[in-house]
């Protein structure tokens, strides 16, 4: 009965979840919370530690791959779940010139 619980527990902790990603955003640079995840599906969250409001944008750098946190106010957190691809992914904020002052970053997916 204790061994059949043990196999219980470690097989609940080694079932593959989404991989996590935190961004956190402030004027003007987005920092990760770890430069690389698993493929496949993926949850991102965007936390906006900045006065302004920011979004999200990724986009695999060669081919197909794109995922979208919207518009997240001053304080609050945004989500993006979905699937990422083995490759380099480019993320942005595309809110006006945020880019250009530094909100972006490349995330490797391996
Ligand atoms: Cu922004």
């Amino acid at each position: 009965m204790r061994s059949l619980l043990a196999v219980a527990v470690v097989s609940a902790f080694a079932a593959p979840g989404p991989a996590r990603l935190l961004v956190e955003a402030r004027e003007f640079n987005l920092a990760l919370s770890r430069s690389s995840v698993a493929a496949g599906p993926a949850i991102v969250q965007l936390a906006n530690r900045g006065e302004d409001p920011h979004d999200l944008q990724l986009k695999r750098i060669r081919g197909r791959g794109r995922g979208k946190v919207a518009e997240t106010p001053p304080g609050e957190v945004g989500e993006w779940e979905g699937r990422l691809r083995r490759g380099r992914y480019r993320l942005v904020c595309t809110l006006d010139g945020h880019r250009r002052l530094g909100m972006r970053a490349v995330l490797r997916v391996r």
